[in-house]
């Protein structure tokens, strides 16, 4: 059977617990819009998990509320904060080999829904650490280290995951790009009413030390983010990436809900549209607005 997942960590962590219920022969990595607007071929035996349903998927496991389905499927979704929380949560009794894993799962919950303390933000340590080098807005370019990462994750001990050769070099990256992306950040964003938004049309970070949570250290009064970033791949699409602040959390609007007005979705903290260039002037200040009525 093939996986296809969205691969960020809680997408790894799902391949990985995946691998030991089903037999995986491959796995494929995808973003939400490409399952939902069926850009991404789904055959049936795949499965799916961290990512919307597909009608063609032999088992989904998923856990954001905008994906909801009435149908019946084979697999599981709740509103969690992992898909990997829940997968294990599900299948370790069944399959003891996942016991094992609680630390990680724990780990994969703070991390995927944003559990994180100011502290994790600006100094990030252990798991967290290596989720900032797992960042999927790369544009599927990274497989490489993914399938690495899943195989590495496997031996269960932060210490030694960090210490191999292949995370460590991206940690290192990370860490030396750290300052850099913290000035290009403040100088990308700007407070509008309750939303910082960041530009990084014009501006793109140079390198891989994305820190999607650092603009709410920077900016402790914002309640919501958005940020806009150029698609390598499909040019002259802008990726609107929304969040609320995990620092602040006042914000009710549902993320993932107010975004479907925008062809996109997620869950109620984050998600994600596509826009082309040109719509971006009349769109995106409704959607700063949507947010700043909130
Ligand atoms: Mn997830």
């Amino acid at each position: 059977m093939r996986l296809i997942v969205r691969p960020d960590f809680d997408g790894l962590v799902c391949a990985l617990f995946l691998k030991k219920i089903f037999r995986i022969s491959a796995i494929a990595y995808s973003e939400p819009k490409d399952i939902q607007d069926g850009v991404f071929p789904v055959q049936p035996g795949d499965i799916i998990a961290n990512l919307p349903y597909h009608p063609n998927c032999s088992w989904w496991f998923d856990h954001h509320a905008s994906n909801e389905i009435p149908d019946s499927f084979r697999g599981l979704f709740e509103i969690a904060p992992s898909a990997a929380g829940l997968i294990w949560k599900a299948y370790k009794d069944q399959f003891p080999k996942l016991q094992a894993f609680s630390y990680l799962t724990e780990q994969t919950d703070i991390i995927d829904g944003a559990l994180l303390s100011k502290d994790d933000i600006l100094n990030p340590q252990g798991y967290v650490l290596l989720s900032m080098t797992v960042v999927p807005s790369h544009d599927l370019a990274d497989a490489d280290y993914w399938d690495y990462l899943i195989d590495l994750l496997d031996v269960n001990d932060v210490d030694l995951v960090l210490a191999d050769p292949v995370p460590a070099e991206r940690i290192r990256k990370f860490k030396d790009g750290k300052d850099e992306f913290e000035s290009v950040l403040k100088q990308s964003s700007i407070m509008n009413g309750k939303v910082v938004v960041t530009d990084f049309l014009s501006n793109p970070p140079e390198d891989f030390s994305l820190n999607r949570f650092l603009v709410y250290a920077l900016f402790p009064e914002s309640e919501v983010s958005i940020t806009l970033t150029r698609m390598t791949d499909k040019p002259g699409l802008v990726k609107v990436s929304v969040a609320k602040s995990i620092l602040n959390r006042i914000n009710e609007l549902h993320v993932g809900f107010t975004l479907r007005e925008f062809g996109g979705g997620g869950h109620s903290g984050a998600g994600s549209t596509r826009i082309t260039e040109t719509q971006l002037p009349e769109l995106l200040p409704k959607l700063i607005s949507r947010f700043n009525l909130a």
